[in-house]
């Protein structure tokens, strides 16, 4: 078959682009290795930037998104058993996130996707990219058995850390930057209230954690742990009995536990492959970068990468090739700055196991003075909020 696009991967960078492309009148078909089951079921990402919110109004498929999703003015931070309250709404003239998971922005976007009648593969098997160093890339892949081709203009590689885009581009001209950190996050989903009503991040000498939500009714915790533990040996009654430990008192008392429905342990990266493009193969999303998910940047920059795909794509079909001629370093601006933004947020509110006396105190005066310099904290704000687009 013939294409204008073939995007690979049917994560949010994947299904964003595909529906950018589609209300620009661009052609695309998705290859997802996996199954729309499967990808629902991965539980990641809860916070969303205005970036994000306003390019699925811009598509069409903010209703839910505005009906469910919450509006969160601030957040706090847990620290010497009290808790500080970051005012982003304040601090940023008026700025907020939306907090809404991204397993419904995932279903929102393939219910789009399927009533506007777009073509999306699931369970492509040996998907392999080819040819996109000329003007006539091909995409192949093994559906049920049987193989088949596609033909298109451009490769968009949406198919995250592991996927086979990042790993086609020539070795000579690929260039990675890598930061691995010594710590996991072990997450927990339950049926139960929030303790608070916006998110509380925290450092405490056992180690960070993170109470974050999905609804009034849903919750999602986070622990740092060691990535020698495993999923079965974090019982429920453990998990809650860290909790309780690493929150301040009132926060303890108040937190309601019950069984989780899903538990998993994340390794943290910083990780970033530099260019983003290699002749008509576009990486974008975590298939070209991977922050730790201390700052909430991981999706937020994956929708920046195709917005400034899809505007480039358009561009090049009204004759204009500059977009996607400076594609990449306009990325890059962006992604090193939230690269640095989560990497400070990381080693601000995490127990690294090789810190020494000196590191701990640096780390505590550090907060200390966050806390208490204005400057500081419209620095925080301005950033988790998410940074203004150059153009
Ligand atoms: P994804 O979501 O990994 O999707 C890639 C898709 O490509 C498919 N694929 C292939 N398909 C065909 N052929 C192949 N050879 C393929 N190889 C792979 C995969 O099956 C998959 O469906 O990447 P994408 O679309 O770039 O989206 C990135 C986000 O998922 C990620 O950055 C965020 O989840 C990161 N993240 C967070 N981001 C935020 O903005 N805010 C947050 O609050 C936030 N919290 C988090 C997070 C990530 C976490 N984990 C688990 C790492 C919290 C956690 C715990
Ligand atoms: C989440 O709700 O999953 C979440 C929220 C904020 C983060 C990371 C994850 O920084």
């Amino acid at each position: 078959m013939n294409v204008q696009v073939a995007i690979i991967g049917a994560g949010p960078a994947g299904l964003l682009l595909g529906h950018l492309l589609y209300r620009a009148g661009i052609d695309a078909i998705v290859l997802e290795q996996r199954s729309p089951e499967y990808v629902l079921g991965r539980i990641r990402a809860g916070v969303l930037e205005q970036v994000a919110v306003d390019l699925l109004d811009e598509i069409g498929v903010g209703t839910r998104m505005h009906a469910e999703g919450l509006v969160h003015g601030g957040f706090d931070i847990g620290y010497g058993g009290g808790r500080s309250r970051i005012d982003l709404h304040g601090l940023t003239g008026g700025k907020n996130v939306m907090v809404y998971g991204q397993t419904e922005l995932t279903r929102d976007l393939m219910d789009a996707r399927a009533a506007a009648g777009l073509k999306t593969v699931y369970e492509a098997e040996d998907v392999s990219v080819h040819d996109f160093d000329g003007e006539k890339p091909r995409v192949r892949y093994v559906k049920d058995g049987v193989s088949h081709e596609v033909r298109c203009d451009f490769i968009a590689g949406c198919d995250g850390f592991h996927g086979v885009c990042r790993a086609s581009a020539p070795k000579n001209i690929l260039r990675t930057y890598e930061r691995v950190y010594p710590l996991g996050w072990l997450g927990l989903l339950s049926d139960t209230p929030p303790v608070s009503d916006e998110l509380i991040y925290i450092r405490h000498p056992r180690g960070f954690a993170l109470c974050s939500m999905r609804s009034r009714t849903r919750s999602r915790y986070y622990l740092q742990c060691s990535l020698a533990d495993t999923v079965e040996q974090w019982t429920d009654q453990l998990f809650w009995d860290e909790l309780k430990r690493r929150l301040d008192p009132a926060s303890a008392a108040a937190l309601v536990t019950g069984p989780s429905i899903e538990k998993s342990i994340a390794p943290l990266r910083s990780f970033v492959a530099e260019p983003m493009r290699f002749g008509r193969l576009f990486l974008a999303g975590d298939a070209a970068h991977i922050v730790p998910p201390t700052g909430a940047k991981g999706l937020n920059l994956a929708a920046s990468d195709v917005r400034y795909l899809a505007r480039g794509l358009s561009q090049f079909y009204a004759g204009d090739s500059h977009g996607i001629d400076t594609y990449s370093e306009r990325c890059l601006s962006r992604i090193w700055k939230a690269e640095r933004f989560s990497w400070w947020m990381t080693t601000l509110l995490h127990n690294f196991p090789e810190a020494n006396p000196f590191d701990q105190k640096v780390q505590e005066a550090e907060l200390d003075y966050l806390l208490h310099s204005p400057a500081a904290l419209t620095s925080l704000a301005e950033n988790y909020v998410g940074l203004a687009f150059e153009d």
